[in-house]
């Protein structure tokens, strides 16, 4: 059985639904820190689990006799910059629940998200590689890097089966933006279509790796699946599928809307994104495991557009 920590979330919403599909509703247990009002709720097994509270877990992980955690909750870096130690505290202690719930043998396999804002503004920009220098400057970067570091160390020392991806941006339409610095790529969607215009935060020529969430889907399915042999990283694997500025996006929608209009007022979060890189090099995923994309941006356009305005999305935007 599975078990989704942070299920509510952007990626756990969908992650959700998707690990249903492929193992059965019964098999994957859904859990939140409150229930969310997503439709897959009553599709399976659903559990309140605080991820910072171990006994909670672990009695979950004993009453469903769980093989596998997905741990999705963590505090995205617009939000943890507003409260740097509570995002600390739960971005690392759901962590080190979950390794030590691993390293005593109650479970045989851990997910867990990193994110390319373990990059800071020391490392190379283009072609960002697997391995190089990383001085986060944000709190959510620094608990991403530690998390790295704590996995490899489970692993090496336990034998932990964790594995990881540095998530880029993630864009979706099934759940609004989560405190996230690249959710301006999922906002400019949803008022493209609300309201024809959209001011984004982020200046015109920030450009940011991102990725279509079922390519980020795939990928997390993919990296869970293969044969241990062939995780050769057990830091956190680079992910890459795309990388845009605010302005392709703008002129990629005004091929479906054309008096969309775009304007700019950078804030906080512009230091955030300037800290980040713009082109991820994935090769070691594309190799270890065979990793591909499948959405480029024209593609991801299409399917966000059409989407967004549909009779399922209404009653999420309408909540
Ligand atoms: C964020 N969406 O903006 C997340 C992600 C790389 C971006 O970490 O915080």
């Amino acid at each position: 059985t599975i078990l989704i920590l942070g299920a509510c979330g952007q990626i756990g919403t969908e992650l959700t639904q998707r690990l249903r599909e492929i193992y059965g509703s019964e098999h994957v247990v859904a859990s939140d820190i409150r229930e969310g009002d997503a439709d897959f709720l009553n599709s399976g097994p659903f559990e309140i689990i605080n991820a910072m509270d171990k006994e909670r877990i672990l009695e979950v992980v004993k009453k469903y006799k769980v093989t596998q955690v997905y741990l999705m909750a963590a505090m995205l870096s617009a939000t943890a910059e507003k409260i740097p130690l509570k995002a600390w505290d739960l971005n690392m202690q759901s962590l080190l629940h979950v390794l030590e719930i691993a390293k005593e043998k109650h479970i045989q396999k851990v997910y867990w998200p990193s994110s390319i804002a373990v990059f800071g503004s020391t490392s190379p920009k283009i072609d960002t590689p697997q391995q190089t220098v990383m001085e986060p400057s944000t709190v959510y970067g620094i608990s991403k890097v530690s998390g790295e570091h704590w996995c490899n160390y489970y692993h090496n020392k336990f034998g932990v089966d964790v594995r990881s991806l540095r998530y880029p941006g993630i864009i979706s339409w099934k759940t609004k933006p989560g405190g996230g610095t690249t959710d301006y790529a999922v906002d400019i969607y949803f008022k493209a279509k609300e309201e024809g215009k959209y001011e984004c935060f982020l200046e015109e020529e920030t450009k940011l790796p991102m990725m279509y969430m079922e390519d980020a889907i795939n990928a997390t399915i993919q990296i869970m699946q293969a044969p241990t042999e062939n995780i050769k990283t057990r830091t956190s694997y680079n992910l890459a599928a795309m990388s845009f500025t605010p302005k392709e996006v703008a002129e990629e929608i005004q091929k479906h809307i054309p008096e969309f209009e775009i304007s700019y007022k950078p804030d906080f979060r512009q230091e955030i994104a300037d800290s980040w890189p713009q082109i991820i090099d994935d090769s070691a995923a594309r190799e270890d495991w065979s990793w591909n994309h499948s959405f480029d941006l024209e593609l991801m356009t299409k399917d966000m557009l059409s989407n967004i305005g549909t009779k399922n999305n209404e009653l999420l935007t309408a909540l």
